[in-house]
């Protein structure tokens, strides 16, 4: 099946040396890191849903089958990890956070998201970086349903940042107008985590 393609701007920088991030390694197999069990998730339930809420007009919710019948995009894109091993050349699909959030009408007010997902794990990020291209809430990686340990459902790709950024197991993206840490934040990760500028601990 032939979708849009998007190339995620970072993987363009040119030699596989020149895409990782000062202070990673290269890896080609994809490392497992969360915090407690691999939840088990029926998306299929009644009771799943993903909720986009807070600083929007028009809140509303998606089910799963829903979500599997949007728009998909494939995104090429590398993931950089604050354990210092990066994956270059992932292909994740999904469809566009961008389109997603665009469909609440986002309040001027909005400046920041926090992701929610199951078992209260939450991670903020700002809006701007949120909706960028190659953002995605993605269900496939390689053509493959993402494996549950690493966020199958549904997770928030946001490439361009830490991979901590990247909610698995994503229930809820709330809008909001003032930032907040999020779970990993509050641990002392860094409220914004860029890779680019080493932006690993504090704040
Ligand atoms: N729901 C949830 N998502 C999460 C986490 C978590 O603890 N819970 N950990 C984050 C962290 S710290 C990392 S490093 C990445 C690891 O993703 P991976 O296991 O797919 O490599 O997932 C992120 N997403
Ligand atoms: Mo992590």
């Amino acid at each position: 099946m032939s979708r849009p393609r998007i190339i995620s701007p970072d993987t363009q920088r040119g030699s596989p040396q020149d895409r990782t991030p000062p202070g990673q390694q290269l890896t080609a197999k994809w490392p497992v890191l969360h915090y407690g069990n691999v939840p088990k998730v029926n998306p299929n339930s009644e009771d799943w849903s993903l909720r986009i809420f807070g600083q929007v007009d028009e809140p509303y919710e998606l089910s799963y089958a829903e979500i599997l019948a949007l728009p998909a995009i494939d995104v090429v894109c590398d993931m950089h990890c604050v354990t210092h091993w990066s994956r270059l050349d992932n292909v994740f699909t999904g469809p566009s956070l961008k389109s997603i959030i665009e469909k609440a009408k986002p309040r001027a007010t909005a400046k920041y998201v926090m992701c929610h997902s199951e078992a209260g794990f939450t991670v903020n990020v700002p809006l701007k970086e949120f909706i960028n291209d190659d953002c995605i809430l993605a269900y496939e990686w390689d053509g493959k349903p993402i494996t549950p340990d690493h966020g199958w459902p549904l997770r928030g790709l946001v490439p361009q940042l830490y991979l901590w950024k990247s909610a698995k197991w994503i229930r809820g993206i709330e809008l909001r107008n003032s930032d907040a840490p999020g779970f990993w934040e509050q641990n002392g990760y860094h409220m914004h985590g860029d890779p680019w500028n080493e932006e690993r601990f504090g704040w």
